[in-house]
């Protein structure tokens, strides 16, 4: 009895050891709301978004790329122009982000321009591999929606 008592103890005092040294100081991303825009009626271009966090231990971070299989990815950000009129400019990076202050891509501001890819319709789903300066590669997948999720919210 007291035999098979300690047996079972023990993968449970494993489980509960403090996670090894090496990764005490392991970078975490949060990924919130990814989504891509289905591709609108006869446009072959359309544009990926998500919410990035960090931990609160981590150092800021730069999105300096991304790629899709099947297609080619910019980022892009959206600026007024002199005469005040919104338009898209190519970034070969995005400003830093922390945990205070998450990286936004969302319509109307950053986002990731998709070209060259097959149609993409709602229901479907891509996997993105978005490279930080810091924190290195991580592929995320991407839900194929018509418009933003948790509707109620509007960008303009
Ligand atoms: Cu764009």
């Amino acid at each position: 009895m007291t035999r098979l008592f300690a047996a079972c103890l023990a993968p449970l005092a494993l489980m509960l050891a403090p996670a090894p040294a090496a990764q005490a100081g392991e970078i975490w991303l949060d990924f919130e709301n990814p989504w891509v825009r289905a591709h609108p009626g006869g446009r072959d271009v359309t544009a990926g978004y998500v919410t990035i966090t960090l931990g609160e231990d981590d150092w800021p971070d730069r999105l300096i790329g991304a790629e899709i299989e099947g297609g080619r990815i910019e980022l892009h950000t959206h600026e007024m122009d002199e005469n005040g009129v919104m338009r898209m400019r190519r970034i070969d990076a995005s400003p830093e982000f922390s945990h205070e202050n998450p990286l936004v891509l969302a319509p109307g501001g950053m986002h990731l321009m998709i070209y060259d890819h097959p149609r993409l319709e709602e229901g479907d789903e891509v996997r993105i591999t978005l490279r930080f300066e810091y924190f290195g590669e991580i592929q995320v997948t991407f839900p194929v929606l018509n418009r933003a999720p948790g509707g109620g919210h509007h960008h303009h």
